[in-house]
């Protein structure tokens, strides 16, 4: 419980039961956290079974992809705070606090990996990555500069903060089945005029089990081709009215 409202940790999973524990437990004894909610998306190994078993609360979601597990995931949430993070332990609970701290302010929170000091060594966030994920964040931030001016360095972060009521207004243009639902958010977001705004996260290497998006300089640039799509073809799309672009003191 955050000031009177309802944590959900989301942890879209596939195939990760090596990692899926850990991930349970970090997040289920932070004193915010009202439910873990695991979207097992197909897993072929035990992942449902073992989240299941260290308490979270597991959903099925039949249609295979990262987008749909996120998208099931946000719809299925309890809490008025949703959060998103990873089954495979690179992002920790003790992180939770900034997204907290900030949600106060912004409706939709991301968390960035590119803050090099803070990416544990061994992570997958080498000079590559990390460069082209600000180099696309940058022509996001130029594609939108009128009239959100945003200020981001991450377009791929999975570890994020949404106020429920926000996503409810964003869901309808969040339809992406892969990885690039990440910048279909982000985009979404501004669209409908959100505030958003970015934080530096910890990364860590996965605890475990494989890498589905890019464990191959391939998957990485199919991955990488798909979002700057997404973000291209967003700003091309008719915008809803922005409804808020400036901040008030403060926003519930
Ligand atoms: N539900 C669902 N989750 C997925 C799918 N693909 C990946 N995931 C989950 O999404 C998260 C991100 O996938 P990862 O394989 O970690 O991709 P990555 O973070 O780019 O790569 P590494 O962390 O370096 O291995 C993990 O928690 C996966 O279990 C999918 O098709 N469906
Ligand atoms: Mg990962």
């Amino acid at each position: 419980m955050h000031q009177g409202l309802r944590v959900t940790i989301v942890v879209p999973a596939y195939n990760e039961a090596a990692t899926i524990a850990a991930v349970v437990d970090d997040f289920r004894a932070h004193p915010s956290v009202d439910e873990v909610l695991v979207i097992d998306n197909r897993s072929k190994d035990t992942t449902g079974s073992i989240a299941r078993e260290r308490g979270a609360r597991v959903v099925h979601e039949e249609q295979p992809g990262y987008g749909f597990a996120c998208r099931r995931g946000f719809d299925e949430a309890q809490g008025e705070i949703v959060v998103l993070t990873e089954a495979d332990g690179s992002f920790r609970a003790f992180d939770l606090d900034k997204f907290l701290a900030y949600i106060n302010s912004a409706p939709f929170v991301l968390g960035t990996r590119t803050t090099r000091q803070m990416v544990q060594q061994g992570a997958n966030m080498g000079f590559l990555v990390r460069w082209c994920n600000v180099a696309m964040a940058k022509i996001l931030e130029l594609l939108w500069f009128y009239p959100h001016e945003p200020r981001l360095t991450d377009v791929g972060c999975s570890y994020r903060a949404i106020r429920k009521d926000a996503w409810m207004r964003i869901r309808g243009g969040c339809s992406h089945p892969g990885p690039a639902f990440s910048p279909e958010m982000i985009c979404e977001g501004y669209r409908h005029g959100l505030r958003v705004v970015e934080i530096p996260v910890h990364y860590y290497a996965r605890l475990g089990g494989e890498s589905k998006h890019s464990d191959s300089f391939m998957k990485l640039a199919k991955t990488a081709a798909k979002m700057f799509q997404i973000i291209i073809r967003k700003r091309l799309e008719t915008a809803p009215r922005p409804a808020v672009a400036n901040a008030p003191a403060t926003q519930n």
